[in-house]
C-alpha cells in the first residue's frame, strides 16, 4: 500500500470541451472520494494525442480541464490534481505494460474499433495501445478504485488482467483495481442519436451539451433533442431519446423516474424538454461561474499543476523502483 488510505485514480482527456456525459458519468462523482481516500485526478494529455490535436487548443484545454475539476468541487488541498505528461513515469510504465498486453486483447477493445472507424486516416499505434497506457496510469499509484463512466469498463477489466498477469510472473507488484461506475448516470447518450454515447469530439454540436455552454445554447440543444412519436414521458429501452432525457433530468433534480413520469403525464415533449434544459442549465451555472473565476488566475492553476505533479511523481517513483527491480533492469 502506498498511502494510509485506499487510493482512487481517474482521468479525463483534454480532447474537447467537456460534456455533461463527462460531468455526470465521471467528474461529478470524483469529489465523493476526497475525504476518505487518497485521490489522484489527472488530465490525461498523453491519451489525447492518439487523435490529432491542434497544439494551442490542447494547451488551452489542459488548463480548462484542470479548472473544471476544481470548479466541480475538487479542492486541490484534498486531491492530487495533475497533468499526465508532467509525470514521465506514466509513459515509462505504459511502454513496460505494452510488453505484457496481448495483441488479441487490444484488438477486442470497442473504443479502438469505434475510434479507428471515426479516424480512418490516422489509425496510429497509440490509439491501439491506449488501454495499456490507461493501465499504467492506474497501476502506477497502486489504485484501489477507479471511478469512470460505463464506456471505460472494458479498459478497466483489461487493466485488471494486466495487473494480475504481471503479479503472476513477478509476484505481488500491483494492486488489482476495482471500478466504480455510477449506476444511475453511467452513460449519457447523444441528443441527436440517442443510441450512441455523448462524446466531446462529436462533430454534430447539437448532439452534445457541454458543461460550459450558455443557457441559451443548452435550451436550444434540448429543444432539438431527438425523441419519438409516442408523446409519452416513460423510461423504456425502446424509447432511448426520452429515457436519456429522463436520466439527465434525474441527475440534475434528484427526482425518481416514477416522479418524472407523473410530473409529465399528459403533457407534450415540448414542456418536458424545456424542463430538462432548465434543470441542466441551472445545475451547471455555479460550475460555469467558478470556472470563469479560476481561469482568470493562470498562475494559480500552474501552481496546482506543479504541486500535483510533484506529489504524483513521489508516489509513482515508489512503484517504478519496484517494477524495475522485479523486471531485472539494472538500478
Ligand atoms: N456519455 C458519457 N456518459 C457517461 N460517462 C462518460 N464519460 C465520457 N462520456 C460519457 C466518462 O468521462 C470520463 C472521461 O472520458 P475521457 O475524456 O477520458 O474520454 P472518453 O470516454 O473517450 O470521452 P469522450 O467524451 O467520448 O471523448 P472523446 O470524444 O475525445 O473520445 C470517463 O470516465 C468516461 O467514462
Amino acid at each position: 500500500m502506498l498511502a494510509d488510505k485506499k487510493i482512487v485514480f481517474s482521468g479525463v482527456q483534454p480532447s474537447g470541451n467537456l460534456t455533461i456525459g463527462n460531468y455526470l458519468g465521471a467528474i461529478k462523482n470524483f469529489s465523493r472520494f476526497s475525504e476518505d481516500y487518497k485521490t489522484f485526478y489527472c488530465v490525461v494529455d498523453l491519451h489525447a494525442i492518439t487523435v490529432r490535436q491542434v497544439p494551442a487548443e490542447l494547451r488551452r484545454r489542459t488548463y480548462e480541464t484542470l479548472a473544471l475539476y476544481m470548479a466541480c468541487g475538487l479542492d486541490e488541498k484534498k486531491n492530487t490534481l495533475f497533468v499526465q505528461s508532467h509525470v514521465p513515469a506514466h509513459a515509462e510504465l505504459g511502454w513496460i505494460l505494452d510488453c505484457y498486453t496481448m495483441f488479441g486483447e487490444l484488438s477486442r477493445m470497442t473504443q479502438f474499433k469505434d475510434k479507428s472507424q471515426k479516424h480512418a486516416e490516422n489509425i496510429n499505434a497509440g490509439l491501439f495501445t491506449y488501454p495499456a497506457l490507461m493501465a499504467a496510469d492506474i497501476l502506477l499509484y497502486q489504485t484501489d478504485v477507479v471511478p469512470t463512466g460505463v464506456d471505460q469498463k472494458q479498459h478497466l477489466e483489461l487493466a485488471r488482467d494486466i495487473a494480475e498477469r504481471f503479479n503472476q510472473v513477478y509476484g505481488d507488484t500491483f494492486t488489482v483495481p476495482e471500478s466504480y461506475i455510477p449506476t444511475d448516470t453511467m452513460k449519457i447518450m447523444s441528443l441527436q442519436e440517442p443510441t450512441a454515447k455523448m462524446s466531446k469530439s462529436d462533430p454534430n454540436d447539437n448532439a452534445v451539451v457541454r458543461i460550459l455552454d450558455s443557457k441559451d445554447d443548452i435550451m436550444r440543444k434540448f429543444k432539438k433533442a431527438v425523441t419519438d412519436s409516442e408523446a409519452s414521458v416513460r423510461f423504456s429501452e425502446d424509447k432511448p431519446g426520452v429515457s436519456n432525457l429522463m436520466t439527465i433530468y434525474h441527475a440534475f433534480t434528484g427526482k425518481s423516474f416514477e416522479d418524472i413520469e407523473r410530473e409529465f403525464d399528459g403533457r407534450g415533449y415540448g414542456d418536458f424538454k424545456m424542463a430538462v434544459g432548465e434543470a441542466c442549465a441551472d445545475g451547471l451555472a455555479p460550475v460555469r461561474e467558478e470556472f470563469a473565476r479560476l481561469m482568470a488566475d493562470k498562475a494559480h492553476l500552474e501552481s496546482v499543476m506543479k504541486n500535483g505533479a510533484d506529489e504524483a511523481a513521489y508516489y509513482a517513483r515508489k512503484t517504478m523502483s519496484k517494477v524495475r527491480r522485479k523486471i531485472g533492469f539494472v538500478n
